[in-house]
């Protein structure tokens, strides 16, 4: 095809395509666009919203299995979910717009897509709200998207081990500080809402709002925020526990803790497997051909199916700040 007199213009892209680093771990964080805002215009539950969370959840996993098997370590709360893609991937040859814009878009596309799936009585039966004394229900869970939201995403990058544990350290510290100032606030203004997990039915008993033993009168904004100024966080326990008859302890592990989600034991096991025979044919068709100008092992890319894609990826709600997590999922950091 023959060219035309402005194909000249495509040089200028080049100068702003960067190739991430290789060799180092990429970090794509994306986080809900003036969310406050989001979250007040959709009624969301106060502190937290359980179909907000799992619906972020489920846009997650759909970015990681789009991308599979680039991305097999994500951590999500709040507004907020970051993903790991492994050390020496090639994704999209490490270009940096591509990559950042391609996990956002993907991700915004996942939150409105299943939308309904989570914000729907009739869909969502896992919620269940809280009776009435007149037996009427108190709270419907069904909320239709008033606006789409967006979602800004940035990468950085980690250089080990280390650095990038850390990283993920301070996002659930920073999960841990929020969470407990904010359900202390909004207990002080009436606003708490209560989850209590049914080992029964797995269901989720959704109680709001949720009045303590004491029936305190409600604090304005003002007041509430005056009230916890200058306390620590165990003086924020002791006025839940005291006061709200709440124990922080059994708040659900979710809201304490975020989301992680990784790649099964077992896939894991499997990718370990198949990145060493990988390696070594590429390693003997190195030494084959001389050649030195390969950088990076290319992750074969097997095609699974849907149903299969389902059972790839382990949810957990648990904590990632001590070394007890990392040492059990020390297979996970070598697949990184
Ligand atoms: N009620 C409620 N609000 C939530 C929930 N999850 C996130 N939010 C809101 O989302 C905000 C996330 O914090 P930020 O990302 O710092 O604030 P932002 O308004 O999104 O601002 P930018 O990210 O700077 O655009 C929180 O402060 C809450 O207001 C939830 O489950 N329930
Ligand atoms: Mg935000």
């Amino acid at each position: 095809m023959a060219k035309s007199k402005y194909e000249y213009v495509r040089q200028f892209e080049s100068a702003t395509d960067y190739h991430l680093l290789l060799d180092s771990y990429i970090v794509v964080r994306v986080d809900g666009q003036c969310f406050h805002r989001y979250a007040k215009e959709h009624n969301f539950l106060k502190p937290n919203d359980k179909r907000c969370l799992d619906l972020m959840n489920r846009s997650a996993l759909h970015v990681m299995r789009s991308f599979y098997p680039n991305i097999i370590m994500a951590y999500g709360q709040s507004d907020e979910y970051s993903f790991i893609l492994r050390r020496m991937a090639q994704f999209f040859n490490r270009r940096q717009n591509k990559i950042i814009s391609l996990i956002t878009s993907t991700f915004t596309a996942g939150f409105i897509y299943h939308w309904n799936d989570y914000f729907s009585d009739a869909k969502n039966t896992r919620l269940i709200p809280k009776i009435a004394a007149d037996g009427t229900k108190s709270l419907s869970l069904t909320q239709t998207m008033k606006y789409p939201p967006s979602f800004d995403g940035r990468c950085i990058l980690y250089p080990n081990e280390r650095t990038l544990m850390d990283y993920l350290r301070w996002r659930q510290v920073d999960c841990h500080i929020n969470n407990l100032y904010n359900t202390t606030f909004y207990a002080l203004t009436g606003e708490y809402t209560h989850y209590e997990h049914d080992d029964k039915s797995d269901k989720f008993n959704v109680s709001f709002p949720y009045c303590g033993p004491k029936l305190l009168p409600k604090l304005s904004t003002n007041e509430a925020t005056q009230r916890l100024s200058h306390t620590s966080s165990g003086d924020k326990n002791e006025i839940l526990f005291t006061d709200y008859g709440i124990n922080y302890n059994n708040e659900l592990q979710q809201f304490r803790k975020g989301t992680i989600i990784t790649l099964n034991m077992e896939q894991i096991d499997r990718r370990l497997f198949m990145d060493q025979k990988s390696t070594n044919n590429f390693n003997a068709k190195k030494n084959k051909k001389q050649k030195k100008d390969k950088m990076c092992v290319e992750y074969p890319l097997i095609q699974e199916s849907s149903d299969d894609q389902q059972q790839l990826f382990d949810l957990m709600n648990v904590d990632i700040i001590s070394e007890e997590f990392w040492q059990k999922y020390d297979s996970l950091l070598k697949l990184l």
